[in-house]
């Protein structure tokens, strides 16, 4: 096992290689991963608060209204394996309404996160077994070999996750979790979908800043954790639409010509040059369940708010 050092300091190294590459491109980039230190996260979890940002409230309506299908969907004694495990009261409703649920198995890159969500998660329900497992989940990793055998292996993955993935890495996610959950096996996809463009922008650019603030937030980052010297003062936000892509991009603007050095190498910039720091990839139900079906499952059903604003899709083998 990796102690605490150690994995701070792997982190450390991983986010040094990937800041340094993303940089030097033509077009700079920075890895969304990386937008998601404590104060990040903190962000993050504000910005699902702000009135703008719908994905977050519709979700969470959707799988309270349809909590007993879903229920019904995964099956009694189930085995739920949730891949990212910071969607907290999404989690607490699904779990809710199973049937005598076998075993909980959130799985995140965070060991720390992990291991809080999942203390929440007993305390929660005392009666749940919860086994929570540190991967990536976008790389391949095992399961516990112990898992129980009695109910159906469901997999969980809310948030519209999938949209920070490209076609390759959303059609990889989904095989791989195909296989963890075996030939009898379930899932539960949130997914955002297409809409107008200025809807989609003003949930990625919302008035009080949060999000300018949390896209800026990485630079600090660099800066703390990388020796940096970015002059974050000197950068905005912007969230883009990008319609090949059928995705959202948040960029951050270099506002005047800049100059900075990260690591001991110096990077310019030039007025209105950008660093892209993400993609939020919107889907229609049609496109998705396509994928879905190229990873190897059937759609079941899929929920659905009154706007069709945000959907969530049954998934079975
Ligand atoms: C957590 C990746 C689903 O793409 O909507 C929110 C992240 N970025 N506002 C999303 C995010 C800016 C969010 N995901």
């Amino acid at each position: 096992m990796l102690d605490k050092t150690d994995t701070e300091a792997l982190q450390r190294e991983a986010f040094r290689r990937d800041a340094l590459a993303g940089l030097s491109k033509p077009r700079k980039t920075l890895p969304a991963r990386w937008l998601y230190d404590d104060r990040g996260s903190e962000l993050f979890e504000e910005i699902t608060k702000a009135p703008e940002y719908y994905p977050t409230r519709t979700e969470t309506g959707i799988l309270e209204d349809n909590a007993g299908a879903i229920a019904d969907l995964f099956g009694p004694e189930a085995v739920i394996l949730e891949y990212g495990a910071g969607a907290g009261i999404k989690t607490e409703i699904v779990l809710e309404a199973l049937d005598r649920p076998g075993l909980y198995v959130p799985i995140d890159i965070s060991g720390d996160f992990l291991a809080a969500s999942a203390d929440r998660i007993r305390q929660r329900f005392p009666d749940l077994a919860v086994e929570p497992v540190t991967a990536d989940f976008t790389a391949e990793f095992d399961l516990p070999g112990d898992l129980p055998e009695a109910g159906r292996r469901g997999g969980f993955f809310p948030g519209s996750t999938i949209g920070n993935l490209d076609r390759a890495e959303a059609l990889a996610f989904l095989k791989r979790m195909r296989r963890h959950v075996g030939p009898e096996g379930a899932a539960v996809l949130g997914c955002d979908l297409k809409k107008d463009i200025p809807t989609l922008i003003a949930a990625y650019d919302d008035a009080a800043g949060v999000t300018a603030a949390f896209d800026l937030n990485i630079l600090t980052r660099i800066n703390r954790e990388l020796g940096g010297d970015v002059p974050v003062e000197s950068f905005g936000h912007e969230a883009r639409w990008n319609d090949a892509t059928s995705a959202i991009e948040m960029h951050l603007v270099a506002r005047e010509p800049v100059t900075f050095s990260v690591d001991g190498r110096a990077f310019s910039m030039e007025a209105g040059e950008t660093i892209h720091t993400e993609n939020s990839r919107k889907y229609d139900v049609e496109g998705l369940a396509a994928l879905a079906e190229e990873g190897g499952w059937e759609l079941d059903r899929v929920w659905t708010d009154e706007n069709e604003r945000f959907a969530v899709m049954g998934l079975k083998v």
